[in-house]
């Protein structure tokens, strides 16, 4: 039996009396060890890892509402990841955590950003697709042309930026253009070679020709790397507006073009509504078709479930803070931790 919405949110309900059962067992624990330890050091130290403690538990607490809703998928074999799951809707509440701290857990599907490495085909040892240059072309010139930067300042060329990424990606050593792709980094200080593989993280923009902090900061916001291989395109249920404005369709021949305005503003508008959107790979009834809103083909072909998601616990305890990010894929058994940042 399909479950549905109210059921769900009793669900995230349910889980988080659960977690302030396992709260209230650590602060005894804690507030037992502080009665020992001395004034306003220990305090803040006590603060510091009752933080950490609380994001710790709302890392764990992310994860299992994203195996819950992997399970929900299966037995209702409706695999869409959108806005209206229980793992989204868990980033609408704070949770108090007693005695002045709180708890807030984001999670985000990969498919709310555009993954980079989905326009390289891995298969093919990291060959371009026959849109990856019209795509990143379009992609660069919209994000400089975003960078509140005075025009005499803009010093970027958009095809040798696009060059230089897929000659980073590529298997040979090679110039799109003649010549070595390492001449340029057997240059710096100290000196490397291009990857000739996957981005491992948006940082590794960072180290190829032409790409300096400016801009990868100005690209940072729309972009993914995970899953390194196999990803697919936007999930045009989860991805914000900035990032469904690089929905990037055929016009016909070798013309194609950026979402507009108004084709963003039609999705959002579907969502909000509390509707989805579907596509060839999802059809589902009472769906709104992408078709009826981008026409023609898009690249890459847009995915409607996930299995990498980042999960970020920001928890507070009076003045201290702390934030932990982890990213997790969902579909390893059990979910495999793919990386864990403390802040
Ligand atoms: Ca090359
Ligand atoms: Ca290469």
């Amino acid at each position: 039996m399909p479950l549905n919405r109210s059921n769900r949110q009793q669900g995230v309900v349910l889980l988080i009396v659960l977690f302030f059962a396992l709260l209230l067992t650590s602060s005894i624990a804690t507030f037992t060890r502080r009665a020992v330890i001395d004034a306003s050091v220990a305090r803040n130290r006590d603060a510091a890892a009752r933080a950490e403690t609380l994001a710790r538990s709302g890392i764990r607490l992310g994860k299992t509402v994203l195996i819950m809703d992997r399970i929900q998928e299966e037995a209702t074999q409706q695999a869409v990841d959108s806005q209206r799951d229980s793992w989204s809707e868990l980033g609408q509440v704070e949770i108090p955590g007693g005695d002045g701290a709180s708890l807030k857990i984001r999670i985000e599907d990969s498919g709310a950003l555009f993954n980079l490495n989905s326009i390289f085909d891995y298969a093919e040892a990291g060959a371009p697709y026959e849109e990856t240059e019209f795509f990143l072309d379009a992609f660069f010139e919209k994000v400089i042309d975003e960078m509140k930067l005075p025009p005499g300042e803009k010093f970027y060329d958009i095809s040798e930026l696009t060059e230089a990424l897929m000659d980073w990606v590529d298997a040979d050593e090679v110039r799109l253009k003649g010549g070595l792709e390492d001449t340029y980094y057997q240059l710096q200080e100290p000196p490397y070679w291009a990857a000739n593989g996957p981005l491992m993280s948006v940082d590794d923009l960072f180290l190829i020709e032409g790409f300096d902090r400016k801009l990868v900061e100005a690209l940072r916001p729309y972009v993914t790397v995970e899953p390194f291989a196999g990803g697919g395109g936007i999930n045009l249920n989860t991805a914000p507006a900035h990032v469904l404005s690089l929905i990037f369709s055929r016009m016909g021949g070798s013309d194609h073009r950026l979402a507009k305005k108004d084709q963003v503003k039609q999705i959002l508008e579907v969502r909000e509504k509390g509707g989805l959107i579907c596509g060839e790979a999802l059809s589902l009834k009472d769906c709104t078709p992408i078709s009826s809103i981008v026409s023609s083909p898009i690249f890459p072909p847009p995915t409607y479930t996930a299995s990498v998601f980042t999960i970020t616990a920001d928890a507070r305890v009076g003045e201290i803070r702390r934030s932990i990010e982890a990213v997790v894929n969902r579909s390893a058994d059990p979910p495999l931790m793919l990386s864990w940042r403390v802040r």
